[in-house]
């Protein structure tokens, strides 16, 4: 029987969601995270447990068949692999900043600068692209501190609240690459792999799904079941039933959230009363 192997952060910023979004799939495994793997027992796969940075290699070889990483590690390694599902979390970017007295002319700022960055071949794709040319510094961790230390003029690093680069006296002034959470596998899986992979995007699209929609329910008068309908988005065909009281009835659907926020005080205004929203927990379309 072939059983799936996912390569996974093993500690970072990426771990604890990774094994969440597999334990919120239903896969079930032993949490020795200590360990190197470990295997699921209700579901064909294995998890490997590694440092991002050697996950696209090992996919690409196929010591694993899948992986879950930053987009940014991906494009960085370059492998032989196919991005296969977004993840929307541990989303950030890969920017460029200078320190912050300096004034930011545009990309023709870096010539021949010296830029510390752990993104070497992103940053010299951009550079190559805007016909700039710079010093590249590659350092493995700390690069906010390589301006302030006299190590180089500007940094290329991740970015996610910016308050890193505050504190370091750094302004952010190119966006180079926008990243998230992402799967990827090799080429060329086998059928029996490809069909376990299949259903894991199956699971994993319905518990983003899930996360993305609300279960609503409100009562209205009936008269205003109509103008509900019209102003609730995304509602095809609500559940509409009768309430005991003569003339009301109850409505349910599924909204999405963020569009939802944007209609309640219309929704209010066109009768709607006793707006319930609950979470949902998966959700197949
Ligand atoms: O040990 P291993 O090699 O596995 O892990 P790592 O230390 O290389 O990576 P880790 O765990 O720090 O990050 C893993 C992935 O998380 C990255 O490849 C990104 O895809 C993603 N991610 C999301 C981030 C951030 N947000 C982030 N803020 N990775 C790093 N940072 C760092 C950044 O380098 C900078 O030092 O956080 C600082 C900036 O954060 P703000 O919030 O101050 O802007
Ligand atoms: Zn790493």
């Amino acid at each position: 029987m072939s059983v799936l192997k996912i390569a996974i952060q093993k500690s970072g910023r990426l771990s604890e969601n990774s094994k969440k979004l597999l334990e919120e799939c239903g896969i079930k495994f032993s949490n020795g995270i200590s360990v190197l793997k470990t295997k699921a027992h209700n579901f064909p796969v294995e998890v490997l447990f590694l440092r991002d940075d050697d996950i696209p290699q090992y996919v690409e070889q196929q010591v694993a068949d899948i992986g879950i990483l930053g987009e940014n590690m991906v494009y960085e390694k370059a492998k032989e692999v196919d991005v296969v599902e977004q993840l929307g979390f541990a989303t950030c970017r890969l920017s460029l900043a200078i320190p912050k007295e300096e004034t930011y002319t545009g990309p023709g700022y870096f010539m021949n600068k010296k830029i510390a960055t752990s993104y070497p071949k992103l940053l010299t794709d951009f550079l190559n692209k805007n016909k700039i040319k710079a010093e590249i510094e590659e350092i493995s961790g700390s690069v906010e501190i390589a301006p302030g230390i006299g190590l180089a003029d500007a940094i290329c690093d991740i970015v996610s609240s910016g308050s890193t680069l505050l504190t370091n006296g750094l302004h952010e002034v190119e966006t180079i690459l926008k990243s998230q959470a992402v799967i990827i596998s090799c080429k060329n899986l086998d059928a029996d792999k490809k069909k376990i992979l299949d259903n894991l995007l199956f699971r994993i699209r319905a518990v983003k799904n899930a996360k993305e929609n609300k279960y609503i329910l409100l009562n209205a008068p009936e008269s205003a079941i109509k103008r509900i309908c019209d102003i609730l988005p995304g509602m095809k065909s609500p559940t509409v039933l009768p309430l005991a009281e003569k003339g009301w009835c109850s409505l349910h659907s599924v909204v999405r959230e963020d569009e939802f926020w944007e209609s309640i005080t219309q929704l209010k205004a066109a009768g709607a009363e006793g707006i319930l929203v609950i979470p949902i927990e998966k959700m197949i379309l």
